[in-house]
């Protein structure tokens, strides 16, 4: 076996203020717990990996309450500025950042960490039953799980109040970078934005109509053409369907299987520009046991397809060892 080395840096955020249940904090130990490293480890003798631990951040009270429909929101500004800092840490130091959630508001932070550590030359692939674009004048809930996407890019930034406490975060890559893939569980003002900015976007119905593997390279030709941008792959468990991933938030029926669930990220490994990766919502509080043993391995299972676990087994230079007898 001939490989490169493959440096990957794992952080952990246990947090759940961007939704309003309780558990999915305990997402980081429980995928940790399942052996993640271990078996990361495993994929081949290069593998180079540091677990950051989990993060810890302080919270200004003084800024909850400070912009109307957005619930937690002090506890969003301090926790994100972290996760920030720390994800451009990573990724500077020359390794792919692995963010394990947690809810996905911390997402607007990740890429966030992930431009400033490649200069804007990235692009991102978002998997997900929902769009998580809603401002808080859109937004039906108020939770901001449902809104990073909104924040990131610059087309709507105008769209968005002073946001106190925020101004480390630049929203400066395009939309036009930007893919989706899962959807099925859309807001009529998130169809809004997907249509009126031209977001490329894959629903379920494509995935049904043009079959995963292209789905995914068409997403990934319209978002990074000369294929030289850094990928970011936010990767939310409920774009999984229900039946492979129980134990999160806001399941929704007719999603993705596992099996294109982890095709989706051999695919993002083969293009060798893997940058970061979010693995977000899986809440061990839901669900029964056996319920969150398989969203929790279904969850393995897609984060070792990106570090280069192959299905097929691995390719030797060895010849096969002489039988003697
Ligand atoms: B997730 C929702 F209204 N769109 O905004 C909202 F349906 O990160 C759900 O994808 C958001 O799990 C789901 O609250 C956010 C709702
Ligand atoms: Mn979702
Ligand atoms: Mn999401
Ligand atoms: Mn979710």
């Amino acid at each position: 076996r001939c490989f490169h080395e493959t440096k990957i840096g794992i952080l952990g955020v246990p947090f759940e203020k961007g939704q309003p249940k309780k558990g999915v904090s305990q997402g980081p130990d429980a995928i940790r717990k399942a052996k993640l490293v271990e078996q990361l480890s495993a994929i081949h003798d290069k593998m180079d990996i540091k677990d950051y631990g989990n993060i810890s951040y302080t919270v200004n009270k003084e800024l909850e309450a400070s912009v109307p429909n957005m619930k937690g929101y002090a506890e969003i500004v301090g926790c994100t500025h972290e996760v920030s800092k720390n994800v451009e840490k990573i990724i500077k130091e020359g390794r792919m950042c692995l963010t394990l959630g947690g809810d996905h508001s911390i997402a607007l932070a990740t890429v966030d960490g992930h431009i400033k550590a490649k200069d804007n030359e990235i692009c991102v692939l978002w998997v997900d039953a929902h769009a998580d674009c809603n401002t808080n004048k859109t937004t039906p809930t108020g939770n901001v799980h449902g809104m990073p996407m909104a924040l990131i890019p610059y087309e709507l930034a105008d769209y968005w109040p002073y946001l106190p406490g925020m101004d480390w975060h630049k929203p400066v890559m395009s939309i036009r970078n930007v893919a989706y893939i899962g959807l099925r569980s859309v807001d009529s003002y998130e169809r809004l934005i997907i249509e009126k900015l031209g977001v490329t976007a894959f629903f379920m119905a494509d995935v049904e109509n043009y079959g995963i593997s292209r789905v995914v390279e068409m997403a990934l030709d319209r978002i990074d053409p000369d294929k030289k941008r850094s990928l970011h792959v936010s990767y939310d468990i409920d774009a999984l369907d229900t039946l492979e991933a129980p134990s999160t938030g806001s399941a929704v029926r007719g999603g993705l299987t596992l099996r294109e669930g982890i095709q989706i990220m051999e695919i993002a490994h083969n293009t060798g520009r893997l940058g970061a990766m979010d693995l977000v919502e899986v809440n061990p509080s839901i669900g029964s046991e056996s319920d969150v043993k398989k969203t929790v391995e279904a969850a393995i299972h897609i984060i070792l397809a990106a570090f280069g676990y192959n299905r097929k087994g691995y390719k030797t230079q060895e010849p096969l060892p002489l039988q003697t007898f």
